[in-house]
């Protein structure tokens, strides 16, 4: 891999702090799963408000291009933990996939470089993890409702709360108990704002008053895209989005799909809170069967349930962010952490009248990305340059002073975390590779690279489409311009730097992929 010219100046000034007997950085990375920008008041057009989080943008930075490799849980978590591409450290999928945790990976590199390393939350590896001093992490997806907890030992036991509040807790109290004579890096992986969206029982009737706007591209018709009109992820759709399962408009004696798992997860709840969850929701039951919607309205109901669902629990991961930096200023910790917020990938909040994840496409290629800097990173505000969440693995060690092996394949973000000029030195385009089809949703695999302005992407497998777009005239996608002649020296252009990458990168792409 091409070598960066201004890695030797950031380590040596990291050696220079430790010389002069600076302590190092801690690091806090608080990891959502599907939480997407959209929904961050500090990205602005948020419906909601997440003051907690947009206090970490204010006094710090905010990533306006921060895009994932693999949108998908296990993927993007591999592609943080070891700073490569999907094709370099094997997990390409959560069906298929098991973390080979005997390569190396940024946590063992920073608990070399002298560091205590934790993991609290959501792991979805499948392997057990390596590399961490400590860690306590939920089995796959976790649930939200006195959720189940395997410790180090490989023990599970139930703990009797919301998971988003006990993840905080956790975190908390491995901080309190920690040597305090070395830094840390302490991973927090909350699961919210996973489906199936459960909310903590004080939010219950949150935003039950609120209506939410609907996105530019909730009617899309999908023309000229034929993995977009393939996909299983529209709002609409009763096989896609189950009025019981996602919607929880449910009685007894109801029944669909994916019924039996929703109250499933729901009965965790000790018998108090079941009978208030149930109050409430039978309530919503009775109004939608006096009155049931069909065809627009009923797409519209259920966008409007799915927007409250996911706006509830928002909201609780919202306070525990702010609890954690609460944490964090009492304890005298502020001042030397680089607190990171970021969330497995984007999600669509009914933008080409979807949800989930997956595609290329911006809302779910981007993700959220803010941080409270420690002392010593000048930089405050909007950061435009486009960053992927390869860059975390090399971003972490070189603020360790740890060198940065070779094949890590991000760069490290410390330049523009200490407001140097990188014009000229930053990466022009960014690659992306999916892998998980056939699967849950149906979006075809497909690779790509994203310019400023333009985006190439090539859908395959069972299918092969080729989409163009003009990311500055067409910011939602929807006029696919591959092949025009119009755009013929555009396209050339975009196949060469595709090429580009995935020769710097080694994606061997379609022909050697399973
Ligand atoms: C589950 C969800 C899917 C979701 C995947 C992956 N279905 O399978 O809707 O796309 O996780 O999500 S559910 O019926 O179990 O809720 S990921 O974020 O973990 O990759
Ligand atoms: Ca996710």
């Amino acid at each position: 891999m091409k070598k960066f010219l201004y890695l030797l100046p950031t380590l040596s000034l990291a050696a220079e702090a430790m010389a002069q007997g600076q302590q190092r950085p801690n690091i806090v990375y608080i990891m959502s799963d599907d939480h997407t920008a959209q929904m961050m008041s500090c990205y602005g057009h948020s419906p909601i408000s997440t003051p907690h989080m947009d206090a970490i943008a204010e006094g710090g930075v905010l990533f306006n291009n921060s895009f994932v490799a693999n949108s998908l849980s296990g993927p993007s978590r591999a592609c943080m933990l070891t700073g490569k591409h999907s094709h370099k450290n094997g997990f390409t999928n959560n069906e298929h996939g098991i973390f080979d945790g005997s390569q190396q990976t940024m946590p063992k590199l920073m608990r070399q470089a002298g560091y205590q390393t934790a993991l609290i939350g959501k792991w979805h590896l499948v392997s057990t993890p390596t590399g961490f001093d400590h860690f306590e992490i939920v089995p796959g997806q976790g649930d939200y409702y006195n959720p189940t907890f395997i410790t180090m030992d490989g023990k599970e036991h139930i703990e009797k709360g919301y998971l988003t509040n006990i993840t905080t807790d956790k975190a908390i109290e491995w901080m309190e108990q920690r040597d305090k004579e070395k830094p840390f890096i302490l991973f927090v992986h909350h699961k919210a704002v996973h489906r199936d969206w459960l909310p903590e029982m004080k939010y219950l009737r949150l935003y039950e008053d609120q209506t939410f706007p609907y996105p530019e591209t909730f009617h899309d018709a999908w023309g000229g895209r034929k993995a977009a009109r393939l996909q299983e992820m529209s709002i609409a759709s009763p096989h896609d989005m189950d009025l019981i399962y996602d919607n929880k408009i449910y009685s007894p004696g109801d029944t669909s799909r994916l019924c039996e798992r929703y109250l499933s997860y729901v009965n965790r709840l000790d018998e108090a809170d079941r009978k208030t969850y149930f109050e409430f929701h039978d309530s919503l039951t009775a109004a939608f069967k006096k009155n049931p919607p069909v065809g627009q309205a009923l797409k519209e109901y259920k966008y409007q349930r799915y927007m409250r669902d996911y706006a509830k629990v928002t909201r609780s991961l919202d306070d525990n962010i702010g609890r954690l930096t609460d944490y964090l200023k009492e304890a005298g910790l502020w001042d030397n952490t680089l607190v990171v917020y970021t969330s497995d990938q984007g999600f669509y909040m009914g933008e080409h009248g979807w949800f989930d994840k997956r595609f290329m496409y911006e809302e779910s290629f981007n993700t959220p990305l803010i941080m409270h800097l420690p002392r010593g990173y000048e930089r405050r505000g909007n950061i435009d340059e486009m960053v992927q969440n390869i860059d975390y693995a090399p971003t972490f060690l070189d603020m360790a002073g740890a060198p940065i092996p070779e094949d890590i394949q991000g760069q490290s973000l410390v330049p523009l975390l200490k407001g140097e000029k990188v014009i000229g030195r930053w990466r022009d385009a960014i690659y992306y590779h999916f892998y998980e089809y056939p699967a849950e949703h149906s979006a075809r695999r497909h690779y790509g690279i994203r310019t400023k302005s333009w985006k190439l992407i090539h859908f395959y497998n069972d299918i092969d489409q080729w989409e163009m777009y003009d990311l500055e005239k067409d910011p939602h996608e929807l006029h696919n311009l591959y092949g025009q002649p119009r755009y013929a020296k555009q396209q050339k252009q975009l196949h060469k730097q595709l090429r580009r990458l995935q020769k710097q990168y080694d994606d061997p792409i379609e022909s050697q992929i399973k």
